[in-house]
């Protein structure tokens, strides 16, 4: 059976509601997966690359950042892996046909879905000034085009260099050298939207950004706290993870404003008992948080901690942290009625958590978006931290810290440089490396993009992978400021909204995915990535590429470079396209943990990159200590008659790739354009279910944004709070509306008003 043809647009969205399903994955997963993967790659192709994800010798699975197991499954795939695989590996192709018949214009009209359905792109294509059509262009002509616009700029500033998170490390690699070549450290990245907040408490906190636990900690603990996160459909392995963990005496805590399915039980579609039997039951206790009062509960538990003195690790604390006076008196401050007011929480369930919590020697907190993004996310995810080194849970096994990221290599991305605020050390090895004297002045994250180019003070906008236009808040002010560049350029596999809302001139520059064989002229290739929990491994695709005129990465950036920066002599950019082990040599000697590079990750497995606080409790940060923090508890207040909106993912997509119109867990088919409200709530505003709503966020200098015609889901929400998709709600989030210190959009926190609408 062949691939089947994308569907017509317009989409027909008209959802149809169930409720919520109580229990993730099983056989009816298996058969979405397959359904969803044949429907693009036909039933041979499915079978033959679905074997691949994620095994020794095939390709990192390009979905999300859950480490492997060490032995993993002949089929370690998860219905959501399997998605994104089949969405890369479609046998659907884009050509320059489709664009001579499809203009920009008519492209901006048409759905992400849509967009997203019709296949792989297959040429280089350049939109000229003025022009309405995408034409085929060659790749030489292509990199003229950017050396002349950015030769062009009167300071190197004035360019933006974006990354998603499934670029290499070897492609972050060269594209960051270049971009600091060029002379600018302007590298804003889909992390200054994601688990920025982690980056920044953690820093600041433990000394190092990243989660401090590996897959045999979550086996020891015996608490996994799992706090703002939809592992179910996000990080479907990760549950196999949890069954593992309670088959070895573990407790879960949720804290989540929705029940979600993936946690309540899982069905593991890998053994006898999950295809056909009950699966087993992972949260042993439910906290149903309203948004954003995440901060004040672990302010509480920590207080009411620190009352059962015998509870506090003071040998570790003494020994390896500072700053615990000002903490505790802080913390003796929280009370009771505070935090019923912030969490919506009773007295009853924080009690059952503290004695879960005093029960268990060894906790993990997990967290992901739910904690990130928000005003107050790096104080939240700082009180965390306290909760965490209070009874010692940092640097011993079963125990510490688990920020859960998102794209597959995005935590890659940032050790090898992809970041606007490079440190000191790393620009000197870098230059020292490179003989050159790479920019020391900070450059733009994503929001200070946007405004640079509303504000005309950026004019080349270059993306390495992603959907800037729609991944970013405040979708008009951000459409609008892309039209003010000069030149836009996306290096893509598949077609999406950010080809259509362009500068004067764009190109498109079609890339080979990971699922597909890179062939150079020392023969093929093979690129490493470093999953959540710090374990650096290679992947290797197999397929034939979706068309011959495809550029890997590195080589996109290695001969734009050349084009751009002429050929020096001191970046020998030529022999990096060439083979990929030169570029590992350059990583090993520039960033520390990667010393005989090549060796340790052809080993099965990869290997550990080095993590101070989990090796060996050493903690780099401005007082060589843990330090324990004493920010004021806030969260976010709703005026009368007002919601609280979070902006979340569906089962069906992948950020902005829209799969499909179901959220199976969820009881939501056939539409996406929802609003998942609290029965009560949703009584007191008269909005019955079935209902459709316009959905308007006020803003605090009291400006208003509208999003028109959702329907309206009685939901088992917590009280106060809303939930809709992203990314057709980003029209709702101001671009100002941003958390503190790390300037990532406040997504899960969105003032709306619900007003009686018509069905659309
Ligand atoms: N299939 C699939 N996999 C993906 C992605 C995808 O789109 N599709 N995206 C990838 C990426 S880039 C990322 S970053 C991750 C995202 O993974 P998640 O963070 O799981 O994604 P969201 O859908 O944003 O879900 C946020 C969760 O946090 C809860 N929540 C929201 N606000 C609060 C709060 O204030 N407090 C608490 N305690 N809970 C809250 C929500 O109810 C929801 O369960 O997934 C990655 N994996
Ligand atoms: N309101 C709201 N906004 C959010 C969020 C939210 O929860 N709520 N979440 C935020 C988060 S966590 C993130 S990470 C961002 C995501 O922001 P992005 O990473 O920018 O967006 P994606 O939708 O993942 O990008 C999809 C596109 O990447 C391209 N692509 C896929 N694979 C490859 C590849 O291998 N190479 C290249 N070059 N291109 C490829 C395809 O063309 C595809 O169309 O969105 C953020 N925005
Ligand atoms: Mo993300």
């Amino acid at each position: 059976m062949p691939a089947k043809p994308p569907e017509a647009d317009p989409v027909q969205d008209a959802p149809h509601v169930t409720g919520p399903e109580h229990s993730a994955a099983g056989a009816p997963a298996i058969g979405h997966a397959l359904r969803t993967a044949q429907r693009q790659m036909g039933v041979r192709r499915t079978a033959l690359t679905l074997l691949r994800v994620n095994q020794p010798g095939g390709f990192d699975c390009p979905g999300c950042a859950w480490p492997e197991p060490d032995r993993p499954h002949t089929a370690e795939f998860c219905e959501n892996g399997a998605k994104a695989v089949a969405e890369e590996a479609t046998l659907r192709r884009v050509t320059p046909e489709f664009f001579a018949q499809h203009s920009v214009t008519d492209l901006a009209g048409r759905s992400g879905y849509w967009l997203g359905q019709q296949g792989r792109l297959t040429r280089p294509m350049y939109l000229p000034e003025g022009a309405d059509h995408y034409e085929p262009i060659d790749w030489d002509r292509a990199f003229d085009l950017i050396a002349e616009e950015l030769h062009a700029l009167p300071d190197p500033d004035q360019a933006l260099f974006y990354t998603s998170g499934r670029t290499s490390n070897e492609a972050a690699f060269l594209y960051q050298l270049f971009a600091r070549a060029y002379g600018t450290n302007n590298l804003p990245d889909c992390s200054n939207m994601c688990h920025e907040s982690s980056g920044a408490a953690l820093t600041e906190t433990l000394g190092v950004g990243k989660g401090s636990v590996l897959l045999n900690d979550l086996y020891q603990a015996d608490l996994i706290i799992v706090a703002g996160q939809n592992p179910g459909t996000n990080h479907p392995r990760m549950l196999t993870a949890l069954e593992k963990a309670k088959s070895a005496g573990a407790k879960i805590i949720t804290v989540n404003p929705l029940p979600e399915a993936g946690l309540e039980r899982f069905k593991n579609p890998q053994t006898a008992r999950g295809l056909a039997g009950g699966g087993t039951p992972l949260t042993d206790l439910f906290l149903q948080i309203r948004l954003g009062g995440d901060q004040a509960l672990f302010r509480l538990l920590n207080k009411l901690i620190i009352n059962r003195g015998a509870a506090v690790d003071s040998v570790f604390i003494r020994r390896h942290t500072a700053g615990y006076e000002e903490f505790a008196a802080a913390a003796r401050a929280a009370d009771w009625e505070e935090t019923r007011r912030a969490t919506g929480l009773t007295r009853s369930d924080i009690e059952r958590a503290l004695a879960m919590i005093l029960a268990s020697r060894r906790i993990i907190v997990c967290w992901a978006m739910g904690l990130t993004q928000h005003k107050h996310s790096v104080p939240t995810i700082k009180e965390i931290v306290n909760f965490l080194l209070l009874r010692g849970n940092v640097g011993r096994p079963g125990a510490g810290v688990c920020p859960v990221r998102g794209h597959s290599n995005v935590q890659g991305d940032r050790t090898m440089g992809i970041t606007e605020k490079p440190a000191a050390g790393f620009l000197d090895a870098l230059g020292t490396e490179f003989g050159f004297d790479p920019p020391q002045r900070h450059g733009l994250d994503v929001v200070d993009s946007i405004r640079a180019l509303r504000d005309g003070r950026a004019k080349v906008f270059f993306a390495m992978g992603g959907n800037f236009v729609a991944a970013s808040p405040d979708t008009a002010v951000t459409e609008d400021a892309m039209r003010r560049a000069a030149l836009t350029v996306h290096v893509s596999t598949k077609l999406n909204r950010s080809h259509c809302v362009t500068g004067a001139r764009a190109l498109i520059l079609p890339t080979l995915g990971r699922t597909e064989r890179d062939h150079q002229a020392a023969g093929p290739q093979s690129v490493t990535v470093e999953d959540s929990m710090g374990i650096v491994h290679a992947s290797r695709g197999r397929l034939k590429p979706a068309s011959p005129h495809l550029l890997s990465e590195p080589a996109i950036v290695c001969r734009l470079a050349r084009r751009v920066l002429g050929d020096t002599g001191t970046i020998p950019w030529e022999d990096f396209e060439r083979d990929y082990r030169l570029v590992r040599e350059r990583i090993a000697r520039v960033i520390p943990g990667f010393e005989d590079f090549e060796t340790r990750v052809a080993q099965p497995g990869g290997f550990a990159l080095p993590h101070a606080p989990r090796d060996d409790r050493h903690f780099p940060t401005a007082t060589g200590k843990a330090n324990f923090t004493a920010d004021p508890v806030t969260w976010p207040t709703v005026p009368p008659g007002r919601l609280l909106l979070q902006t979340l993912r569906s089962h069906d997509q992948y950020n902005t790739t829209v799969y499909g119109l179901d959220d199976r867990y969820r009881g939501i088919t056939g539409g996406r354009r929802v609003v998942l409200v609290h029965p009560d709530d949703a009584r007191e505003l008269g909005l019955p279910d079935g209902s459709h709503a316009d959905l308007t966020s006020e803003w605090t200098d009291g400006s208003e944004r509208t999003a028109p015609g959702f329907r309206v889901v009685h939901y088992p929400t917590a009280r106060g709070c809303a939930a809709a998709y992203y990314p057709e709600t980003n029209v709702l989030v101001p671009l100002d509306a941003t958390a503190d210190t790390s300037n990532t959009p406040a997504s899960k926190s969105v003032v709306v008003r619900l007003t009686p609408a018509t069905a659309p």
